[in-house]
């Protein structure tokens, strides 16, 4: 699709990445072409939802450090903690834009492709290039975004996510509704647990909980709460890194961690997916305010 093409309400940028801004009377945004990385969303009369670092990298190849990094098509370090770069390389690689359209209410929607031959680098040459995704981004009053997967002509065994690092007042005032009883995988103590009552945030905080439910995080400090539904996930992932872990990551700010809390949607380890071959698969979330 050629800039000339572009709707209004929706510009190429060239910098700090190749992407696309969305300025709408519905809402702003900015998409990467880089890794179809949603950056920004804010919708109109509201504070930015997405959180991004303020030492976050900004090069091609690079992880983004906030907004919301696909994670394809392994998460962590995969099944067996030995894949790298972590969270795979569809978050690494480049992006082509299918189609970008505007509603009259200024929805403004994006489709980008990522087809495996494209992807040419030694460490996909890890992973089958028989494969193609597509990524669905809809910035308006809601953030709606789509992971089609496909299978070629080979069986294909992945896992998946969408890593939404959200903008919060103060984590430490802020909790997360949905996951009552839910079983969940603690990464902080390796152990297995189950969760009592709402999740709240008074340490590290790294969990894969056992959930197709939808989610809501209740912002006290800011007085908002983040409603998230989602279609195709049998996980969702609790992060906060709090102080300690903060300190490890140079492309996050020491004192940055109780503005953000990642809610993720997620297939991994034994929900990770398996596709015969041609077959397709859609994980989808909608992130709205309530
Ligand atoms: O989703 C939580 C997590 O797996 C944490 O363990 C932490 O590593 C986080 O993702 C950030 O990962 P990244 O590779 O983006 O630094």
């Amino acid at each position: 699709m050629t800039e000339e093409a572009l709707p209004e309400g929706i510009v190429p940028i060239e910098g700090p990445l190749p992407g696309f801004r969305v300025e709408t009377a519905a809402a702003t945004g900015v998409v990467y072409l880089n890794g179809a990385h949603v950056a920004e969303w804010t919708p109109a009369g509201h504070k930015p939802v997405l959180w991004m670092s303020g030492s976050s990298d900004y090069q091609p190849g690079r992880a983004v450090r906030g907004g919301v990094p696909l994670v394809f098509p392994w998460f962590g370090g995969g099944p067996e903690g030995d894949r790298v770069p972590a969270h795979g390389f569809a978050r690494l690689a480049t992006w082509h834009l299918i189609s970008a359209a505007v509603s009259p209410k200024g929805t403004a929607t994006l489709r980008f492709g990522l087809d495996g031959p494209q992807v040419t680098d030694a460490v996909a040459d890890s992973f089958t290039h028989d494969y193609g995704l597509e990524m669905h981004v809809s910035l308006g009053e809601t953030l709606l975004q789509q992971l089609v997967v496909v299978a070629g002509d080979e069986e294909l065994a992945f896992e998946e996510g969408l890593h939404t690092y959200f903008a919060v007042g103060d984590v430490r005032h802020t909790h997360v509704e949905g996951l009552e009883g839910e079983a969940y995988f603690d990464k902080v103590t390796g152990s297995c647990a189950t969760q009592e009552g709402l999740v709240t945030i008074t340490a590290e905080t790294d969990r894969i909980y056992e959930s197709a439910s939808n989610t809501r995080i209740v912002d006290e400090a800011w007085g908002r709460t983040i409603q998230i539904e989602k279609v195709g996930s049998a996980q969702t992932v609790v992060w906060n890194p709090w102080v300690d872990k903060s300190r490890t990551m140079t492309d996050f700010g020491d004192d940055e961690w109780p503005g953000m809390l990642c809610v993720e949607t997620v297939n991994s380890r034994e929900q990770s997916i398996t596709l015969a071959p041609g077959q397709r698969h859609l994980m989808s979330q909608t992130i709205s305010i309530l």
